[in-house]
């Protein structure tokens, strides 16, 4: 990273302190960070005393065929019985686990922890007799309903995987990603609610699985009561199957290393990975993180991962680590602006929400409709807030953070991906003061480190590679039935210390706290100039009239390649429409020259209506690439919306 892109983040001076009230009651002090030093290893192992384990371990860590981990072997333990049972057994079967939300209005249920219980014993039997056994795959294709939870569970509960693939992909990414892993059920809807419509699923399944002869049962949650092509001898319908079931079942305690789920990763090209996680550590790893950053008081917080299930934030933060805390949490099925774009605010509202954790991609949208939106409802409820998937602009973070958290919140920017399966880097809410734009440091019990090329660490005001030097509990086991590629793709580049590739750009502040940058492939090279597409997306966001911007370098003769922005106003900036398009691309080419320099400078800049993301809220920078190189865009099957292209397209063909 050159310097002159490093000189842009000494611009941010703002500093917000932890709460005093927060801080007095905080889970987690700064003496985690001296305990973890001193002894990483029993730092987990406490860890795990949060859980409730059959056997106990006898090592904490066994890493002698790194990067093959195996965490806390000889023990054995239910994820279910985490999840559920126990809590039930402690006298909380009353506690609500989910208000669930339904998109339509008034679609709402509350599930306690024994009502769950008794569906996941239900599930549980029903798969067994459906001929599921320990160690089979089940592939989960579902809209955000309770089942989709209950479905997880019981998979756990038996010990057989589950993949859960997003009820937005296309029938060919769900086909693929059953035959890599092989599953043999499958357990879907009929649809799901989006948008103020029932969107079917059912046919992609049958479509799918007419590729895949070895599946022999699709179990089908009726949800929306549309019409279903049936398949005799293959098909039941759950109220059929589940909810006939006992609901007494005995959960089987297994390895600590028993696989628990394999998900794959979305938006790259070529075969899917399969991210595998098993059981012990990623309990340990999700539970810990979730308790100490979101400072969970199970007694009285309603926690919100406004995520979808499909997305390792979901799997995470609204199943695992949250039930196995005995939280009570929220789960909405439909989008932030169904019925109106008051939804989220309105349910903060009614369940009196303290803890948000959302997507910035989230964030800025609702800057884009204008904080007179969240204003009308009442969000004192809030205490802390999270942001996950992409780094968060200081403007977004400051516009977060004054009106959705009423200047009072302090903001979690939690930096993790798939592959780690739990948070990673983060501030600790009543620890550290937050820097908008920066994840801060690395968690107690974990270990990253910014470095150059040959691995050396660049030291503080300097940019590079993140990597991740020790092994942590939730961490990826492998890629599903590729141990090779599983090498090739995170070890290899620094094989010689031994360290964990993240794929991103990062770099160290004065302070020697973390900024991300992105993906390493989203760094430009303008006339031999290193340019993160981060920080020149931040840059055009922190214009007033700007609420969402992505920058790509596209091939250019003359300088290697070139910035090309595209951008999407704020709806109050449109009122009036008093100033035309060109005044205002100039003003934004002048902005960015200003924030970080004549280099940076986008050679062009679209307005667009929207950008292509992923529906966990990342935006598809490959795609606007095709059309910034005049291409033929690629494949669109991992987007939220497919016909954002066609909208983007148009408006060049209009010359806007
Ligand atoms: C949890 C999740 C992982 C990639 C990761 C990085 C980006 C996630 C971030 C962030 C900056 C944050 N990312 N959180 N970048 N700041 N707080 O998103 O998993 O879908 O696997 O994506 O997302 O680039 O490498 P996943």
């Amino acid at each position: 990273m050159s310097d002159e892109t490093l000189a842009n983040l000494s611009h941010e001076e703002r500093r917000f302190e932890p709460p005093q009230d927060l801080a007095d009651h905080a889970n987690v002090t700064a003496e985690a960070y001296d305990e973890a030093d001193r002894d990483r290893i029993a730092f987990w192992e406490k860890a795990a005393e949060r859980l409730s384990w059959d056997t106990r371990w006898d090592t904490v860590l066994d890493w002698d065929d790194a990067p093959f981990a195996k965490w806390f072997v000889g023990g054995k333990l239910n994820v279910a019985h985490n999840c559920v049972d126990r809590h039930v057994a402690d006298g909380k079967g009353d506690k609500v686990a989910f208000h669930w939300v339904g998109e339509p209005d008034d679609d709402t249920r509350d599930i306690t922890y024994g009502e769950l219980k008794d569906s996941v014993c239900q599930a549980a039997n029903a798969l067994v007799d459906l001929g599921v056994e320990k160690g089979d795959r089940v592939a989960i294709y579902m809209p955000m309903i309770p089942e989709t939870v209950v479905a997880m569970l019981a998979c756990a509960r038996i010990g057989a995987p589950h993949t859960v693939v997003f009820g937005g992909f296309s029938s060919s990414a769900l086909r693929d990603r059953i035959q890599d892993c092989d599953a043999r059920v499958v357990i879907t809807a009929d649809g799901g609610y989006r948008r103020g419509a029932p969107a079917a699923l059912k046919p992609a399944v049958d479509e799918a699985v007419s590729q895949c002869p070895d599946v022999r049962s699709v179990l089908v949650v009726r949800r929306t009561g549309q019409d279903v092509e049936w398949t005799d001898g293959r098909d039941v319908w759950w109220h059929d199957v589940v909810e006939g079931a006992s609901t007494e079942h005995t959960a089987e305690a297994f390895e600590s290393e028993h696989p628990l789920y394999v998900m794959y990763t979305s938006g790259t090209t070529g075969k899917p990975k399969g991210i595998l996680h098993t059981t012990g550590g990623y309990l340990v790893g999700t539970s810990y993180t979730h308790w100490a950053v979101f400072d969970l008081k199970p007694e009285t917080d309603i926690f919100w991962t406004a995520a979808d299930i499909g997305w390792v934030t979901g799997h995470s933060y609204i199943v695992y680590g949250p039930l196995a805390n005995g939280a009570t949490s929220v789960m909405y099925e439909g989008t932030p602006d169904t019925p109106h774009k008051g939804r989220w605010w309105e349910i903060i509202e009614k369940y009196g929400v303290t803890i948000l954790y959302c997507a910035p991609t989230a964030i800025r949208t609702f800057m884009k409709w204008g904080k007179e939106i969240p204003a009308r409802a009442d969000l004192s409820s809030l205490r802390l807030l999270g942001s996950v998937g992409e780094p968060i602009n200081p403007e977004a973070y400051i516009w977060y953070r004054e009106n959705i958290g009423g200047n009072r919140c302090p903001v979690m920017d939690t930096w993790w991906q798939t592959e780690t399966g739990q948070l990673m880097i983060s501030p600790l809410p009543g620890v550290t003061a937050g820097k908008p734009g920066s994840a801060m440091k690395a968690l107690p019990g974990i270990s990253a480190e910014v470095v150059d090329d040959e691995g050396e660490p660049v030291g503080n005001g300097r940019g590079g590679y993140l990597v991740l030097t020790e092994p942590w509990p939730a961490m990826l086991r492998t890629l599903w039935g590729d141990d090779e590629r599983f090498k090739e793709t995170y070890w290899q580049r620094f094989e010689k210390q031994g360290y964990y590739f993240a794929g991103d750009g990062a770099k160290l502040d004065d302070d020697g706290d973390i900024w991300l940058l992105g993906r390493v492939d989203d760094v430009m090279n303008v006339s031999g100039h290193r340019l993160s597409t981060t920080e020149i997306e931040s840059a055009l966001v922190s214009h007033p009239r700007v609420a969402e911007a992505a920058v790509v370098g596209a091939k250019d003769e003359q300088t290697g390649q070139a910035v090309n922005a595209f951008v999407i106003l704020r709806e109050s900036a449109l009122e009036g429409g008093e100033e035309a398009p060109d005044d205002l691309i100039k003003e934004l080419r002048d902005h960015v020259a200003k924030e970080i320099g004549a280099i940076a400078k986008p050679k062009s800049i679209l307005v667009v209506p929207e950008l292509p993301k992923t529906r966990s809220g990342k935006i598809m920078r490959r795609l606007l690439k095709d059309v910034a190189e005049n291409r033929d865009v690629g494949d669109v099957t991992t987007l939220a919306d497919s016909g954002v292209m066609d909208q983007i397209s148009e408006g060049i063909s209009s010359g806007k």
